[in-house]
This record gives structure tokens, C-alpha cells and sequence, in this order.
């Protein structure tokens, strides 16, 4: 068994079952209920499967991840500077086309990333048929069909987020490619996130933030640089630089 505790985060649009799935594997009582925005905070708890022990944590619901708000700013970070072992996208089978787009935003930031499509109760019950071998090819990750308020493809869902955390499973994540122009500017700035970070952080994600004139992005790599190379050569990132 591992000491440290593996972490899992748990992200995806408001009212998706997030917390639903939180409070079933935790045993914790989450607040729950069927309009969005409930949780406005990132919620820790704990549970082992299979001689494993993990940590999980339950992410506001936000649609996206530029952080507009405080919801998706807690969200963004946790994924992006947290780096959790694996991050479930938890999905509303019901909505698919409009839950995908948190899909992408979260591919951008990391590999190591599961889909739970939720809600697989209602989505039978209106007639909705998901081919999710299909959008597992396209998405490149793993999707898993499950209903937290069920209990239904709990144990599959764990076991492909081992499985993804062993590397154990072949992962191609469907990356935006954006115009050429942009493309050239991002491989500019790659290089230099990657020497001033390595490739601890997504260096990718960032420079398309850096490149978007993101204040937040900025002021959060500038905290992170002082805390990492405190002592060291002073490196700064200034607003509107690129
Ligand atoms: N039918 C059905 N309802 C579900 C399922 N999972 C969750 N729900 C319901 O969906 C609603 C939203 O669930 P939450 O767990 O509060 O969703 P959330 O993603 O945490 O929502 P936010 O915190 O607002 O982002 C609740 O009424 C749940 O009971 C499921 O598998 N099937
Ligand atoms: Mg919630």
C-alpha cells in the first residue's frame, strides 16, 4: 500500500452529481440538491478501494476554467498548481454536448484525466443512447458511464482511475489546435515557461493564459515562482507582456 494518498479531484459543470459522488465514496455529507452552484468551495475527504487510499476532492461546478469567478479560479488552481493524480470530469449524460466543452478546458491543463458520465439513469429513461467507446476514442481518455445517485459503475469508474494513475491504459487527450498564429506564439513561449518551471506545470495551458492577457494566471505563477525559487534569481511575468 502506498503512504502517500493518492488524490483525485473531482470537476465538471454545476449540478452534475460531483458531490453526489463525493459523499458515496466518503461517507461525507456534501450539500446536494438539484440547482447549480451548491458547492462554492473545494471539499477534502477520504476512502480505499482495492489497497488503495485516496484523497478526494470536490471542486465547485463551473463551466469553465478561465477563472471569471472565485468557483472557477478554486477550480483552475487546484488542477493546474495542485496537480491531483487524476482529475474525474464528471458529466451530466443528459447535456452532453454542453458538459464537453469543461472536457477540453480540462485536457489543456492534464493527461491524467477520467470521464464519469452521470446521471446514465435519466439519460436512458428520456431515450438518450451514449456510445461511449466512441467518445472515449475521441476524447482519448477514459469514459466510464455511472449513476452516483444509484451506485451504479462505481467499481469500474475506480478501477479506470487506477488504472490511469498506474499508467495502465493508453492515453491521447484531445488537444485544441488553435490558428497558426497563435500556434507560433505558444511555441515561442513554451520554452521559456518550461526552463523557469520544467515541465512540472502545463507549460502549454499557460503560455495560451499568458497569451490571453490572463492578470490571474500572472499573478498566481509570480506567487509561485517567489515560493519555489525563493533566494534564487528573481523572475517576473508582467501583464501584458506578450
Ligand atoms: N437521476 C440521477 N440524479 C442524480 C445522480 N447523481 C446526482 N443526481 C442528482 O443531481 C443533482 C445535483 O447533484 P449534486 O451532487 O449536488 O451536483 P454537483 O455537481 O455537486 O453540483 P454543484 O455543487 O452545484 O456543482 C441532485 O439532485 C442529485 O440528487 C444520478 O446518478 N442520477
Ligand atoms: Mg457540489
Amino acid at each position: 500500500m502506498n503512504q502517500e494518498k493518492l488524490r483525485i479531484a473531482l470537476a465538471g459543470n454545476p449540478n452534475t452529481g460531483k458531490s453526489t459522488l463525493f459523499n458515496l465514496l466518503t461517507g461525507l455529507k456534501q450539500h446536494t440538491g438539484n440547482w447549480p452552484g451548491k458547492t462554492v468551495a473545494q471539499s477534502k475527504g477520504h476512502f480505499d478501494f482495492k489497497d488503495e487510499s485516496y484523497e478526494i476532492i470536490d471542486l465547485p461546478g463551473t463551466y469553465s476554467l478561465i477563472a471569471n469567478s472565485m468557483d472557477e479560479e478554486i477550480a483552475r488552481n487546484y488542477i493546474a498548481f495542485e496537480k491531483p493524480d487524476v482529475t474525474v470530469i464528471v458529466l451530466d449524460a443528459t447535456s452532453l454536448e454542453r458538459n464537453l466543452n469543461i472536457v477540453l478546458q480540462v485536457l489543456e491543463i492534464t493527461d491524467k484525466a477520467v470521464v464519469a458520465l452521470n446521471l446514465i439513469d435519466e439519460a436512458e429513461k428520456k431515450g438518450i443512447s451514449i456510445n461511449e467507446k466512441k467518445l472515449q476514442e475521441r476524447l482519448g481518455v477514459p469514459v466510464v458511464k455511472i449513476s452516483a445517485r444509484n451506485k451504479v459503475g462505481i467499481d469500474t469508474l475506480l478501477d479506470t482511475v487506477q488504472k490511469v494513475i498506474t499508467n495502465s491504459v493508453s492515453l491521447s487527450p484531445l488537444k485544441l489546435k488553435y490558428s497558426d498564429d497563435i500556434e507560433k506564439k505558444i511555441a515561442e513561449l513554451q520554452p521559456e515557461i518550461q526552463s523557469i518551471y520544467g515541465s512540472f506545470l502545463p507549460s502549454r495551458w499557460i503560455a495560451l493564459r499568458l497569451l490571453e492577457g490572463d492578470d490571474s494566471i500572472i499573478s498566481e505563477l509570480n506567487a509561485r515562482v517567489s515560493k519555489e525559487k525563493k533566494g534564487g534569481p528573481s523572475y517576473e511575468f508582467a501583464s501584458g507582456e506578450c
